[in-house]
């Protein structure tokens, strides 16, 4: 009964993140059901539903856990962020932005609905994700928490996280001379805000005080950071079939990234700085906290 493993002397994080990622498949595919107008669920369904690693929802789900609450009282909140993360993906992969024909190994949503039902479905995903958070949020969890949660959510998608990231990284394109001070932006926005975010909701709705949020903040800043530090050193070492990528489409070769500025070997190690830095906010939290810290080091050993 993985309810048990925070007890556990060892814990089994594939087994953990198997049973999460089954949890949360079967919430987002009961959370969107086919109606008419068919053509706009069926594409919303295809990307929500097309596998990946549902790291997000997890981490939502670990943290409301770790700070007492439970899985009913957070899932609205878990699948309202995959929502807002699928909906990203399908807009960031439009001919508009940055024209990709593959996603977690499947064509891309443009390319089986066209560009307007593809953008369509991305702005129902997002709707519907707050929709889902502040009408599905069980009555054991206060409203002032649910409207924080909503406020946070805002901020992490909007011009303050990933829309202000995307932009700064379009604006980048193809330029050699980025600084470290604008990829860090860049990250910090369009991946660090909404993983943020996802730790963070998931301890408001648990009723975490003020001081376990910015223990949260500090742990999933480290970490947000360290993912993609180690999606720059895949983007190199992985291959393209396990990106799921464009054939042809090399990024490590156009783009700066951290490993273009450090060298494979030193963004490793800052990886592991970062995750052991996010893994010491956890320990006032004892051994509730083993998913969360289990999922920081998958960060850096992860290999897709
Ligand atoms: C949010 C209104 C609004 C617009 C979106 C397009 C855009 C603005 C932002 C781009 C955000 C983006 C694509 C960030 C990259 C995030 C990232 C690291 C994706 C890969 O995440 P994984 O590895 O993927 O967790 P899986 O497939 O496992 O979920």
């Amino acid at each position: 009964n993985l309810q048990k493993t925070p007890e556990e002397a060892t814990f089994n994080l594939l087994a953990y993140l198997k049973e999460r990622q089954k949890i949360c498949e079967a919430a987002l595919d009961k959370a969107i059901p086919i109606i008419y107008p068919e053509k706009i669920y069926e594409s919303m369904r295809y990307s929500l539903l097309a596998g990946g690693k549902r790291l997000r929802p997890i981490l939502c789900l670990a943290t409301c856990e770790m700070m007492g609450g439970t899985i009913e009282m957070v899932m609205p909140a878990a699948c309202a962020v995959e929502m807002i993360h699928t909906m990203s993906l399908i807009h960031d992969d439009l001919p508009a932005m940055d024209n990709d024909d593959y996603r977690r190994g499947k064509l891309t949503n443009h390319k089986i609905y066209g560009d307007a039902v593809a953008i369509l479905a991305g702005d129902g995903l997002l709707a519907y994700a707050f929709e889902l958070v502040a009408t599905q949020t069980p009555d054991n969890v206060p409203k002032d928490r649910v409207l924080q949660v909503v406020a946070r959510l805002a901020r992490a998608l909007g011009a303050a996280g990933l829309v202000g990231g995307q932009v700064v990284d379009l604006d980048s394109e193809g330029k050699s001379d980025i600084s470290l001070e604008t990829l860090t932006f860049i990250h910090n926005h369009k991946t660090a805000a909404l993983l943020e975010a996802c730790v963070v909701c998931g301890g408001i709705i648990a009723g975490a005080s003020s001081e376990d949020v910015q223990r949260l903040t500090r742990y999933s800043q480290n970490i947000g950071l360290a993912f993609q530090i180690v999606d720059d050193i895949l983007d190199i070492t992985a291959t393209k079939e396990q990106l799921g990528k464009s054939a042809g489409k090399d990024l490590a070769a156009k783009k700066v990234t951290y490993p273009s500025l450090w060298g494979i070997e030193e963004s490793r190690a800052k990886a592991q700085q970062l995750i052991e830095a996010a893994c010491a906010e956890l320990k006032p939290f004892g051994k509730l906290a083993q998913p969360l810290e289990a999922i920081a080091h998958f960060i850096t050993s992860r290999n897709h």
